[in-house]
């Protein structure tokens, strides 16, 4: 007898135990299906040792976001049927903004970036003779690029006794990276994505939150500032104005990892000329240095080298935002009537003193000639 109920106690305790366990089951499950997958820990206990209390509240990782307003402002009140210009296209089919001039107020943008403590690294090779840029490159910089915030330039030679000395602004450093240099000039410009993406992994990514990679041989002539800041951005070639796809020079040899055929095509990129976050330029420069490595295994090389593959890239990977060729134009150059600013030129150099020889005369017989078409 007493066995028998203390059988039937157990049994008793066994099945409320069981069904408390399946009630809690049916209810966390209704819980995390009706909140979704979005976990966000919560943070339930509070001490307060001064009056022994505890305190149980429930915040979320979301209220601890932080909160950064903007300062009052006064500017021009912006018109949503009035566009800022209407000459040229403002913004892609994808839209991503094209940046022009009278297109964006560099105040609010210059509030908004500071609040975030931005820092940008500015990359630029500088291998062999094309030392001879670094001071006109660095000072100009000084002048227009990205005053008033953290930069770090990122100045990569074979020969760092070659540079200069340059006060910089207060918040501005400049780093020398000592790298190997290549014989051949197409070489060298290539190698840049390679070590472009090693540093990024190694250093960038530790220091800077945007990088902008450019070619030295050029000159900053008027303000570079946060509006060309996004997730990953391009630069329209100066030589590519409107012009039918088909006679963009991309690369049109199906067998080179580059080729884009006759119908495909968006815009023609300069490849001295594309930034971003550290992530995304590790993703773009990685791309092309492996696309690049491919084709070399395969005797082929890009006809407009690590350009080529930029625009291969930017096809299937749509730049989050676009600068217009104010941001990338040539010295002694024509001003077209949509052109409102020149803010970062190529000097006109003779590639002769500073390229091999033997390129040159090869470069010449090229394309060299209706790359650099009239707009
Ligand atoms: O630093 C060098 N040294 C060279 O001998 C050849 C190229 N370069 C780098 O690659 C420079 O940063 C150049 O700006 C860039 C290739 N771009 C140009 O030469 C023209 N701006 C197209």
């Amino acid at each position: 007898m007493q066995q028998e109920k203390y059988e039937k106690s157990g049994g008793r305790k066994y099945f409320l135990f069981l069904i408390y366990f399946m009630v809690l089951l049916l209810v966390s499950f209704c819980w995390f299906s009706i909140r979704g997958n979005r976990s966000y820990p919560d943070i339930s206990i509070l001490c307060s040792p001064q009056i022994r209390t505890v305190h149980i509240v429930n915040i979320s990782q979301l209220d601890l976001l932080p909160d950064l307003p903007l300062e009052r402002m006064m500017y021009e009140q912006p018109k949503a049927l009035k566009p800022l210009r209407t000459d040229v296209l403002m913004v892609t089919p994808w839209l991503a903004p094209i940046i022009w001039d009278s297109s964006f107020n560099i105040d609010i943008l210059n509030a908004q970036f500071h609040q975030k403590n931005v820092r940008i690294g500015l990359t630029v090779f500088a291998i062999k003779k094309y030392t001879v840029f670094l001071q006109t490159f660095v000072e100009t910089a000084e002048k227009f690029f990205m005053v008033g915030h953290k930069v770090n330039y990122y100045i990569f030679t074979d020969r760092p006794n070659d540079m200069p000395n340059i006060t910089l602004a207060e918040g501005r450093q400049l780093v020398v990276l000592k790298v190997l240099s290549y014989k051949r000039w197409q070489e060298v410009s290539m190698r840049r994505m390679e070590m472009i993406r090693d540093y990024s992994k190694e250093r960038f990514i530790h220091e800077v939150d945007y990088l902008v990679c450019v070619d030295v041989d050029m000159k900053f002539s008027d303000e570079v500032g946060v509006e060309i800041l996004s997730d990953v951005f391009g630069t329209l070639h100066p030589g590519y104005n409107g012009g039918p796809r088909e006679r963009f020079t991309y690369e049109r040899r199906k067998a080179s990892t580059a080729y884009i055929p006759p119908d495909e095509g968006d815009f023609y990129y300069a490849g001295g000329y594309f930034g971003g976050t550290v992530e995304e330029v590790y993703k773009l420069t990685n791309f092309c240095h492996t696309a690049m490595m491919t084709d070399k295994g395969n005797n082929i090389e890009a006809v407009w080298h690590d350009e080529s593959y930029l625009n291969k890239y930017f096809l299937y990977h749509k730049p989050t935002k676009i600068l217009s060729q104010e941001y990338l134009w040539v010295e002694g150059w024509g001003v077209p009537e949509f052109l409102k600013k020149r803010r970062f030129v190529a000097l006109q150099k003779n590639h002769n003193a500073i390229r091999n020889k033997r390129d040159l005369d090869r470069m010449r017989n090229s394309r060299m000639r209706n790359k650099f078409q009239k707009y």
